[in-house]
């Protein structure tokens, strides 16, 4: 059965790999199953055709045959569940894994997004100056507590998984603010997340996909 995703027809980061597509698609990488992408612009984004696959008008998206799914965790662990090499067979290492998931989603993640928040939807508001440093430091604490708990392990929990992942694609989003290098234990664990081969080949077509010239039709 084909799997498509959906990503943005031109991602604003011009293929920085920001984008949540790249998780899916290194996801997919890892699995060892191909793909192929729908690009979505924003305007279609909003349009009743993506509705009905994104109820909030969003990428990514995942169909294959008659399942379709949105949110990139749900996509991952969807993937990860039924294909080998994403979550480990012992159930109780599964479940850790999956934990991680979580923990990147809901603990990780939500605090590095106030950075576009403040940045960019409250950027022209008076108090914003004033929030960002409060913003860094919230980041900064929940990292630190990250890197407290990876200490010298390669990946969170033994073998690399899709908690790993997600941790990873999640940290990446603050590379523009320069945040992990405050923390050389996690700054090398993107670093490793980085140089698998299925996120090389994942970071290279969402590239290509970003930078390729439009067609002259
Ligand atoms: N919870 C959802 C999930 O995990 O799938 C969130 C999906 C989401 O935020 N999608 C964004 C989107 O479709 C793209 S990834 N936005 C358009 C809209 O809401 O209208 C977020 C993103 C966008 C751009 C960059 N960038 O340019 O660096 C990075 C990340």
């Amino acid at each position: 059965m084909s799997i498509i995703i959906t990503a943005f027809e031109r991602s604003p980061d011009g293929g920085k790999g920001l984008a949540r597509d790249t998780r899916v698609r290194w996801a997919l990488e890892e699995a060892g199953q191909p793909y192929e992408v729908r690009p979505v612009s924003f305007s279609a984004m909003k349009e009743p055709a993506h509705l009905a696959v994104h109820p909030f008008g969003q990428i990514p998206t995942y169909e294959e045959g008659d399942l379709v799914l949105f949110e990139s965790g749900a996509i991952i662990f969807h993937i990860a569940s039924r294909h080998p090499g994403l979550l480990p067979e012992d159930a109780n290492a599964r479940a850790r894994a999956i934990t991680w998931m979580f923990a990147a989603l809901n603990s990780v993640e939500p605090p590095i997004l106030e950075i576009v928040t403040v940045k960019f939807a409250e950027g022209d508001k008076p108090w914003s100056k004033e929030r960002l440093p409060l913003v860094l430091d919230r980041i900064r604490h929940r990292l630190s507590q990250l890197s407290a708990r990876l200490g010298d392990a390669e990946w969170l929990d033994g073998a690399f998984s899709a908690g790993d992942l997600m941790m990873v694609s999640v940290l990446l989003r603050t590379r523009p603010s320069g945040i992990l290098n405050e923390f050389p234990k996690l700054a090398a664990y993107v670093a490793r997340g980085e140089a698998r081969p299925a996120y090389q080949r994942a970071f290279a077509a969402q590239l290509a996909f970003n930078t390729a010239q439009p067609s002259a039709a």
